[in-house]
């Protein structure tokens, strides 16, 4: 990667129950994320937080579509809009945005930033759970649980201009890690065209061949793609530190071996972020630190 790597931390929780995922940036700065990204002699520039609501100072219910749920939907797409003007920003400067969550909801934004309205972009998601509920299929209300839905206009998604992002077409979506899906979730993704790779895939075909194929598909035919790293895709053992843990995850090999496969493709992505880490549910910033370690596996460290 000869592009400066722009980090820009998104302490977001309006999206998830779980207060705690406000800190990841924080954590994840303090586990080494510009160190091990300086030691593979790339150029690294800090473009610190942006400003978050703090849902105490605000009514989840306020504005809701109708005949769902989408808990502080107002504040998620004033936050989302600011995610795109920063990640924008630093495409159009020739720069590579890094993007720290923060729970998973800020993808809307880093993917609206990301996509080119002139071109198409490919997105790989890497998660245990589908993020494709809609705010008429939610069991929960929290749009973490919705934000790659959104992203394809989804439900009432589709009348949301900051959360649909027409450059991204299902055909070259995919998910890597399933585990937990959601019933009225799982009907909508099997009615979509996005690829999704469950855990029993993995294990039937292992991580590189499953991944490998993901990349095909989010590259095929696109212009870039956008990597989506939820740290919840490993097993808990691995990732104490999010706060919708499920087990049965990828083990650190097969993580790191994923990301590996990631790099080789590092010319076609244009974004990245790290997400769902909670560093108060974590165990001594173990999963920050592995955040940093698979983002410079991602941007192509090597043994030898
Ligand atoms: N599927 C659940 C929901 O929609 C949980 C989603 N939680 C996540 N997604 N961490 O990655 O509420
Ligand atoms: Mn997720
Ligand atoms: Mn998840
Ligand atoms: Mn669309």
């Amino acid at each position: 990667m000869d592009r400066t790597v722009r980090v820009l931390g998104v302490p977001m929780d309006l999206g998830a129950d779980r207060r705690g995922v406000d800190m990841g940036p924080s954590a994840i700065r303090y586990g080494g994320l510009a160190d091990q990204l300086e030691a593979l002699g790339m150029a690294c520039v800090d473009g610190g937080d942006l400003a978050v609501p703090r849902p105490e100072e605000r009514d989840p219910d306020a504005d809701q579509p109708s005949g769902g749920r989408a808990k502080f939907r107002r504040e998620t797409g004033e936050v989302c809009q600011d995610v795109r003007t920063a990640v924008r920003a630093t495409i159009d400067d020739g720069e590579f945005p890094l993007v720290l969550g923060g729970d998973h909801s800020i993808a809307i934004g880093t993917v609206a930033g990301a996509a080119d309205p002139d071109e198409s972009l490919g997105i790989v998601w890497f998660d245990a759970h589908g993020d494709f509920n809609t705010p008429q299929t939610t069991p929960s209300g929290n749009i973490h649980g919705m934000s790659l839905a959104a992203i394809l206009g989804k439900g009432s998604f589709a009348d949301e201009a900051w959360a649909h992002t027409p450059a991204v077409s299902e055909e070259n979506v995919v998910l890597v890690g399933l585990r937990d899906v959601d019933d009225r979730e799982r009907d909508l993704l099997n009615e979509s065209d996005v690829t999704a790779y469950t855990m029993s895939d993995i294990d039937a075909r292992s991580v590189p061949s499953v991944v490998e194929e993901a990349l095909d598909i989010a590259t095929d035919g696109t212009d870039a793609i956008h990597v989506s790293l939820d740290l919840d895709w490993l097993d808990p053992t691995e990732a104490p530190g999010v706060g919708t843990p499920v087990r049965g995850g990828v083990s650190y090999r097969e993580a790191h071996v994923a990301m590996e496969y990631v790099a080789e493709r590092r010319e076609a992505i244009r974004s990245m972020e790290l997400v769902e880490v909670n560093p108060i549910l974590d165990d001594h910033n173990r999963t920050a630190e592995l955040a940093c370690e698979l983002a410079a596996s991602a941007f192509g460290k090597v043994v030898l």
